[in-house]
């Protein structure tokens, strides 16, 4: 009944908001979620028709000519042609299958095609988040701010990936591309469903192709703004961080960066993909931990060693991970070059010095308020 409703809708543009969810499907919030939904619908229902016929005409026949008590003599004088038959079960799957491939064809070609007036919003995957840069260079991560896009327009998403394979996957929108390191994809859709900035309302975005252990967690919030609403939090979106004054830049914006790190780093001794950073900025001056090609702490920081600070080796951990890898983890830290400028690197920074003012979460404790 609720498909039947879908289509109805789909069919006379009645839709007022996004399709409701079917058994089958997640509400339906983009221009081409109606169509994606008509097609699978068919397939769906030719699927239930068929299955029912075939079962039915074979218990049917199972019935009819099972071998009865003292019949033991088989028909040899049977048809063994029937053409008029044989032209049905060719016809029938041809026309259908012609169908279902004409319209399945015409949303492939349609989704292929972005318009030319959409909006571009760069995309890259690695191990295991999002990261969104827009026109104007600012950058949101998945984790954090989530994939802010304007509604009532295309919106053409480039699609790259660092490491390894990853897939883009909106299931509201129904669109999904895989990432592939070393090529630039593509995909588009248009939302006419503005959500807010309402978590509750939001889509869902997630990692549609299993990339490594915490594959599970890069998942991202889609969030659709009014035009001039996004326009505005594109403004500050650029430039966040340059508006937290700097008596409260780590408290402020710590948590929020902290977030990017939350999946491997934990605040409480918990090892992850990383170390914990617990005690962290101690440690590293204390200079006793090891690297993974056996120099320690105390042989790179230092006055006149690789680097000079504490502050120094935690900034080049940020930027370029893979240089010295801490004993016991592996090389999997992603590089936030380019989305870590030097003000959110001296943000997290003094947020790992002043552990003791946040919580295991990473939220700022009452008190320190
Ligand atoms: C995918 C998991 C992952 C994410 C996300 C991640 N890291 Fe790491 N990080 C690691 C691993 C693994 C190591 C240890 C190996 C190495 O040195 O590269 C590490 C090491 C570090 C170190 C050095 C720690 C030490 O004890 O010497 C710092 C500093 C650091 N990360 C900061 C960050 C910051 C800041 C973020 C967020 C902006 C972040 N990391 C996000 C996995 C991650
Ligand atoms: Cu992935």
């Amino acid at each position: 009944m609720q498909t039947l409703l879908a289509i109805l809708t789909a069919a006379t543009g009645l839709a007022d908001g996004p399709t409701a969810p079917t058994f089958w499907m997640p509400q339906g919030a983009s221009t081409v979620a109606p169509d994606v939904d008509i097609v699978f619908d068919v397939i769906n229902w030719v699927c239930y028709f068929f299955f029912a016929l075939i079962v039915v005409a074979m218990v049917a026949f199972v019935w009819k000519y099972r071998i009865r008590e003292r019949e033991h003599r088989f028909r040899m004088d049977g048809p063994t042609h029937h053409a008029a038959l044989e032209a049905t079960y060719i016809i029938v799957p041809l026309l259908l299958s012609g169908v279902i491939f004409f319209f399945g064809f015409r949303g492939y070609l349609d989704l292929a095609t972005p318009p030319a007036n959409s909006y571009d919003i760069n995309v890259t995957a690695k191990k295991w988040q999002w990261a969104f840069t827009y026109p104007n260079g600012a950058v949101a991560s998945g984790a954090v701010e989530g994939l802010v896009v304007p509604a009532g327009r295309p919106v053409r998403v480039v699609l790259r990936a660092d490491d390894v394979l990853h897939s883009f996957f909106i299931p509201e929108f129904r669109v999904k591309r895989d990432c592939v390191p070393g090529r630039v994809g593509a995909i588009w859709f248009q939302c006419d469903y503005p959500t807010g900035m309402d978590p509750a309302k939001a889509y869902n975005l997630f990692c549609a192709e299993y990339c490594g252990t915490d594959h599970s967690k890069m998942l991202a919030k889609v969030y659709v703004l009014e035009q001039a609403e996004f326009d505005e939090w594109l403004a500050k979106q650029a430039n966040w961080i340059e508006e937290i004054p700097d008596a409260e830049l780590f408290t402020a914006a710590g948590p929020r960066l902290y977030a990017q790190c939350s999946q491997c780093h934990s605040l409480d001794g918990t090892a992850g993909q990383g170390p914990s950073w617990q005690g962290i900025f101690d440690r590293i001056r204390a200079g006793t931990g090891k690297f993974t090609n056996g120099q320690s702490y105390a042989d790179l920081i230092g006055p006149g060693k690789v680097y000079e600070t504490p502050e120094d080796y935690i900034r080049d951990s940020i930027l370029n991970p893979g240089k010295y890898v801490v004993q016991t983890f592996g090389n999997v830290m992603p590089t936030f070059k380019g989305q870590m400028s030097e003000r959110k690197i001296e943000a997290v920074t003094g947020m790992m010095k002043h552990l003791d003012q946040f919580d295991a979460k990473g939220k700022l404790k009452a008190a320190a308020k």
